[in-house]
């Protein structure tokens, strides 16, 4: 059998090979619990003499001592080392900034509209819209379009599935046909029927997707109709604006000979800045004219009495210009990577 010094050394051994607090215990009962052997020594003391049983007796309590102080050691070992894994595990990195609140912003190209129109308000021009759904008569027939005329096909116009006089505008120009309408509607006594000058900004839709075209864009048409409205007032308005939208005088206009059904003479307006990356480069921003006769007819106003020009810009490419972005689609797939660079 062995001895009580033995005993205390295996108890201390096995506590310490436990490796968590239900290996511990199972342990313990094997020294101390009902039949463990320490207890079995106690229960052996019946048969000793009275002088020899106090002896044992008092043996057996100090290697019992011994054996609950190991085991006491080793249960605040194992809590402390589970405490350690439990900090460990749930550590928190508190150098980590918080999540903060990211202000937002507006889109770039809603940056550059709201530009577009804080300049036209100012030289007497009223921001417009009407519905991106259109009819065909206010989208193309009152624009002076023929009714073979390719932007009519499917190819090129997104139609209303059903319909083949609904559809999504192609341009803001419907816009500038309502607004003639109303103005005409409004001032029943023609004689004294103040000027129409009218921006429409707002999304067009036409079928074209690639780097440079999306199915969904914006424009900007502006339209200014009175008594001897010039296309000299056209340069000047369109030359004056962009020099302001660009912050510069350093760059040169030009009116290159165009055409569009709904405008007499037509032209492509292009702009060379004068420094800069661009530096040189003739870059086409937009279109204009004066309004053809039949449009304005369409629109209620007597062509022998009154004229106007017109103008339409793409408010994306000029921001696209403006930021030196090169790949429209990144304006409209939402990414934040690419929308917070303009916050
Ligand atoms: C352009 C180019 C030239 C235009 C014409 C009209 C309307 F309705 F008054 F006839 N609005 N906008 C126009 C003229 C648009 O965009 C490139």
């Amino acid at each position: 059998m062995d001895t009580l010094d033995q005993l205390v050394h295996q108890a201390a051994a096995d506590f310490a090979a436990a490796v968590d607090s239900a290996q511990l215990e199972q342990a313990k009962a094997r020294y101390l619990g009902k039949s463990g052997s320490l207890t079995e020594r106690l229960k052996g003391l019946g048969k000793l003499e009275a002088e020899a049983r106090k002896a044992a007796g008092a043996e057996i309590n100090r290697a019992k001592e011994a054996i609950e102080a190991a085991l006491e050691a080793r249960r605040a070992a194992l809590r402390e080392a589970a405490l350690l894994a439990q900090l460990a595990a749930e550590a928190l990195d508190v150098s980590l900034p918080g999540r903060g609140n990211v202000a937002g912003g507006l889109h770039p190209t809603s940056r550059t509209l709201e530009r577009i129109e804080q300049l036209f308000r100012s030289i007497g021009f009223v921001v417009a819209d009407g519905p991106e759904i259109e009819t065909d008569w206010h989208n193309f027939t009152a624009l002076n379009t023929p009714e073979n005329h390719p932007a009519r096909s499917m190819h090129d116009t997104f139609y209303l599935e059903g319909h083949d006089d609904v559809l999504l505008r192609t341009h803001t120009s419907p816009v500038q046909i309502r607004a003639m309408l109303a103005h005409v509607a409004r001032y029943a006594d023609l004689d004294t029927m103040p000027e129409i000058r009218v921006i429409a900004p707002g999304r067009v839709y036409r079928v074209d997707s690639d780097a440079t075209h999306s199915p969904m864009f914006h424009q900007v048409e502006g339209l200014w109709v009175g008594e001897n409205v010039s296309f000299a007032d056209l340069k000047g308005v369109i030359a004056d604006f962009l020099r302001k939208f660009f912050e510069s005088d350093d760059l040169q206009v030009r009116f290159r000979p165009s055409f569009f059904p709904f405008t007499e003479p037509s032209a492509e307006i292009d702009v060379a800045f004068m420094s800069g990356a661009l530096k040189g480069r003739w870059l086409e921003i937009a279109g204009c004219g004066m309004v053809h006769p039949n449009v304005l007819r369409f629109g209620g106003i007597d062509p022998e009495r009154y004229t106007g020009f017109a103008f339409g810009m793409g408010p994306d490419r000029l921001t696209m210009l403006r930021y030196g972005v090169n790949d429209l689609r990144l304006f409209f797939d939402g990414d934040l990577r690419f929308l917070s660079q303009f916050r």
